[in-house]
């Protein structure tokens, strides 16, 4: 008797197991391709942005947030900007053309725009100020 309920309970938990396991599958199945799919058209890059200071960071940054871009942080220490971005919305030679006309030199394109403009006094960005304004781009 006592053995008939083991081997009973036996095999209900075996079919739970079952249950539990093919919902597992569905979900892995199903949700999986659909992460994988989120990220693959995501990618990362860096590239060189001429700039001296938190006045360009911003700018810099602002230039590159383009639509179908998820991140732009640049850095005043290595003047690297790191960028997030949609490889299937987004044209990365527009980027380099946003930053450009926002007045910086890239990697790839000269500056056309004037940097920094107004916000050169408040964004303390001295050096060189001499020659062509706070963010000439040679540094
Ligand atoms: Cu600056």
């Amino acid at each position: 008797m006592l053995v008939n309920v083991w081997l009973f309970k036996q095999k209900m938990w075996n079919k739970t197991k079952l249950k539990i396991m093919k919902k597992l599958l569905f979900v892995a199945v199903l949700v999986l391709p659909m992460m994988a799919m989120a990220s693959a058209n995501m990618k990362t890059v860096e590239f060189k942005v001429n700039g001296n200071c938190g006045g360009c960071k911003a700018n810099i940054e602002q230039a590159a947030h383009i639509e179908g871009v998820s991140e732009a942080e640049w850095s005043v220490e290595t003047n690297m900007l790191s960028l997030t971005y949609c490889t299937e919305t987004v044209d990365l030679d527009d980027v380099y053309q946003k930053i450009a006309d926002a007045g910086y030199t890239s990697e790839k394109l000269e500056a056309t725009g004037s940097s920094c403009g107004s916000k050169e006094a408040e964004s303390g960005c001295d050096s060189g100020s001499s020659s062509s304004g706070c963010c000439s781009g040679d540094k």
